[in-house]
């Protein structure tokens, strides 16, 4: 019986990976490191500080100090493309399905790795779907560690096995799987063996919850 649904936000209820593209192009280009989207696809799910772990590869004589001046000068210039969105940013028929899940007896949270979750739900207009919202503030593992996950589940009081934990990283699949979570995989997820649902649009979730 499922009761609760975690969002993972990036690339579910949204997409900003071209914000993060550009944000981490810039640094890249200022450090001679050679940066395009594919290497941008991997990034999907990864916190900030393993995203630059994996930019950096082989060029990787900073210092943790210099790296972190790196991944704030890389969200100072994120949060300015930030600023910029608008609810138009999330479709309609995701703000559609939000709707329909809000009306039913069912708690939603997210999880997500970013640390600007807050500041882009508010931005988007999705704060109030919401029961409760676990991020990368209040974790100290990342996914594919079921951390962000459990935590989601325990603010809105259910244990994993009463929750859907949809995602669109393969690390995201990972965390659910590992949290014990019924795990629906949506975008890139889908290509995850160990999904328990795959799907291409949002509001397809709706019939896996009827
Ligand atoms: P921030 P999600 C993830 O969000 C993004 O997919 C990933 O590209 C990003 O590096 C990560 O958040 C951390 O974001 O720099 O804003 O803390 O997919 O877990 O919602
Ligand atoms: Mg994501």
């Amino acid at each position: 019986m499922i009761k609760g649904i975690i969002f993972d936000l990036d690339g579910v209820l949204l997409s900003t990976d071209e914000y993060h593209y550009m944000a981490w192009k810039s640094i890249a280009d200022k450090l001679g490191i050679y940066f395009d989207k594919q290497i941008n696809n991997k990034l999907r799910g990864v916190s900030r500080m393993d995203s630059l772990e994996i930019i950096l590869g082989k060029n990787n004589s900073f210092s943790v100090t210099e790296k972190e001046m790196l991944a704030e000068e890389k969200n100072e210039l994120y949060r300015t493309y930030l600023a910029e969105l608008k609810p138009s940013a999330v479709e309609k028929s995701v703000r559609e399905t939000l709707d329909k899940i809000r009306a039913l007896d069912i708690k939603t949270a997210i999880g997500s790795s970013s640390k600007n979750t807050r500041y882009i739900l508010e931005k988007t207009d999705l704060t109030h779907y919401f029961n409760a919202i676990s991020d990368g503030n209040n974790i100290t593992k990342s996914k594919p560690d079921p951390e962000v996950f459990l935590k989601a589940a325990e603010y809105i009081g259910l244990p994993p096995s009463e929750c859907i934990v949809v995602e669109d990283a393969h690390a995201g699949i990972d965390a659910a799987k590992a949290g014990g979570f019924t795990a629906v995989a949506i975008g890139d997820a889908r290509t995850h063996s160990q999904a328990d649902y795959k799907i291409n649009e949002l509001k397809e979730l709706l019939k896996i919850i009827a």
